[in-house]
């Protein structure tokens, strides 16, 4: 099989043909109809994660996986509802299954878990292997793959960070909550922020006119293109749009040190801040007016199962929009680095024949 691998970091990932793996007892061996390409492919390959989560070389990237089920190994229950030729997603956290977060649901906080893609090779390549019970099978007629996987990650990292601030308490009526960074994350965070936001006005910052014409077309209430502009002009832009210098709320899609810090600066009294971006390495944060005006700031990481099914529903009932760019295998190197420069508008995503 085809497999795009990362043999050297910082180096182009290579074209290998290497054998299909061959499923374990508890293993599907997945087809892979559609992976989509996270700005965290590029910052594994420039290796952002070579301490937090090392790979060993050579090594699939790839950890929005749609594809159909090709084998099942052994020791797949009888009573699985899975088969060949299943469309299916891979749930891409796969916790050890005994700690306290895994007991909460929270496989993706495992401190023992794997991440497909960035432990476990991933889909940049024309078959992989998932735990028979980290998949979930598309029964949906008509569902197409190239739209299923980016729900894995681009679809799934936002909406968990604006449950977030749903659960905070600071949506609804009468706020202001941001969607800062409009890529692959942002394009969907938008929508959620419309569907979770019990009434919130939804104001997107971006640093292009193209990628806020996305969220203007994915339900935000107002735009704002922060390329360039101090934090008096975007305060100066809020005040015309929304009669308020600041917001209630933000969810921070990009996470480089001008988003966060614009962020924090926009932040109101009692405001929360939904960090889901990584482009930086560290957060700084106004100390005495994050305590005094009692701000909150929350890391929040991908998603759990629930928060998967929960997506998976509503891009069932026709509630999410997809701004999804189809890709070649053999292309994956030169997206990668639109991906690096923050070229690419809306989720790019590798299509397999
Ligand atoms: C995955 C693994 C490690 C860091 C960041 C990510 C994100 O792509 C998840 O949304
Ligand atoms: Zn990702």
């Amino acid at each position: 099989m085809k497999a795009a691998r990362i043999h050297e970091f910082k180096k182009p990932l290579e074209i290998d043909e290497i054998p299909v793996p061959d499923p374990g007892p508890n293993q599907v061996l997945l087809k892979v109809s559609a992976t989509g390409m996270c700005r965290s492919d590029f910052q594994l390959l420039d290796g952002y994660f070579a301490a937090g989560l090392p790979v060993d070389l050579p090594f699939t990237p790839g950890h929005e996986v749609a594809g159909t089920i090709a084998a099942l190994g052994r020791g797949v229950p009888q009573d699985v509802d899975l088969g060949e030729g299943d469309l299916v997603i891979v749930d891409p956290n796969w916790g050890d299954g005994t700690c306290r977060q895994c007991n909460e649901g929270n496989q993706q906080l495992c401190s023992n878990g794997q991440l497909v893609g960035f432990g476990p090779n991933g889909g940049f390549a024309e078959y992989m292997l998932a735990p028979y019970d980290h998949v979930i099978a598309i029964r949906q007629a008509g569902a197409e793959a190239q739209y299923l996987a980016p729900l894995t990650d681009a679809g799934l990292t936002p909406y968990r960070g604006i449950k977030k601030l749903r659960a905070a308490g600071k949506l609804g009526p009468g706020r202001t909550l941001v969607v800062n960074g409009i890529g692959g994350l942002g394009s969907y965070g938008v929508q959620y922020a419309k569907l979770l936001g019990a009434g919130a006005t939804v104001i997107a910052f971006a640093r292009s006119d193209d990628k806020l014409a996305v969220a203007r077309d994915n339900g935000a209430d107002h735009t704002v293109n922060v390329r360039g502009k101090s934090v008096e002009d975007v305060q100066n832009e809020l005040e015309d749009l929304t009669n308020r210098r600041d917001v209630d709320a933000v969810l921070d899609c990009a996470g480089s040190p001008d988003s966060l810090g614009l962020a924090a600066a926009v932040l109101a009294t009692e405001g929360a801040l939904s960090q889901v971006g990584l482009m930086g390495t560290k957060v700084e944060l106004p100390l005495f007016p994050f305590v005094s005006g009692e701000r909150s700031y929350y890391g929040s990481f991908w998603g759990n199962h629930n928060d998967l099914q929960e997506v998976l529903a509503l891009a069932s009932q026709g509630k999410i929009k997809h701004n999804v760019v189809t890709v070649k295998l053999d292309d994956v190197n030169d997206n990668l680095e639109a991906l690096g420069r923050g070229d690419i508008v809306g989720r790019a995503v590798i299509v397999f024949d």
